[in-house]
């Protein structure tokens, strides 16, 4: 599933996003930068050690910022580590969108044209797939609404019920 926004391209797919080839992929990282489960151990396992310790030399990012590293052994070639809030923090909404918001300030800081999230904090962080999709969806058709160099904007999603949460929220993006 694809939509356009003005030059550039939103897009669905169902899977496992270390088998990206955007320039960057995202992980839904913690604010310690220690590279844990979900996103975060499947990234730490396909790409190799080189990404934890790109990670230990940055030292940390708050909650809604991004930082980037390389892609170690990765398909993409860096990751932008975004941190999400964990539900019931408070002002998870902005903190989402800030995640978002930053991760693609930081590809477009690093000249990069393509980049794939996946549903930032609806994981461990236990935050709901529905808000999730309609905060980032909506953040991202906002941000490529405006002059970028971004074409491509990915979100692989996991599963069914994620998948078609984003389905029916960016039909209401039209
Ligand atoms: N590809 C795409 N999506 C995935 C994958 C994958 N390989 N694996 C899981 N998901 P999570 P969070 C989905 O837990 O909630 C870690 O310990 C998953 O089904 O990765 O932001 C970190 O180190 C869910 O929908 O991220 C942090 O400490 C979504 O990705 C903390 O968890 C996000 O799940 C971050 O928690």
């Amino acid at each position: 599933m694809k939509i356009r926004v003005n030059h550039s391209k939103i897009e669905l797919v169902k899977g496992d996003i270390t088998e990206s080839n955007t320039d960057a992929i995202v992980n839904a990282a913690n604010a310690q930068l220690i590279l844990g489960a979900g996103v975060a151990g499947a990234i730490r396992s396909k790409g190799g050690p080189s990404i934890q310790e790109e990670c230990n030399a940055i030292g940390h990012c708050p909650v809604g910022g991004a930082v980037i590293t390389g892609g170690g052994n990765l398909k993409a070639r860096h990751v932008i580590h975004a941190v999400g809030p964990r539900q019931g923090e408070g002002d998870e909404v902005t903190k989402l969108k800030n995640a978002t918001l930053n991760s693609l300030k930081v590809a477009k800081e690093n000249k990069l044209k393509s980049i794939t999230f996946p549903a930032i904090s609806t994981g461990v962080y236990g935050f709901p797939i529905d808000a999730c999709a309609r905060i980032m969806l909506t953040t991202a058709k906002t941000y490529l609404s405006g002059p970028t160099i971004i074409k491509r904007v990915v979100f692989a999603l996991f599963d069914e019920t994620s998948f078609k949460a984003f389905e029916d929220q960016i039909k209401t993006l039209k």
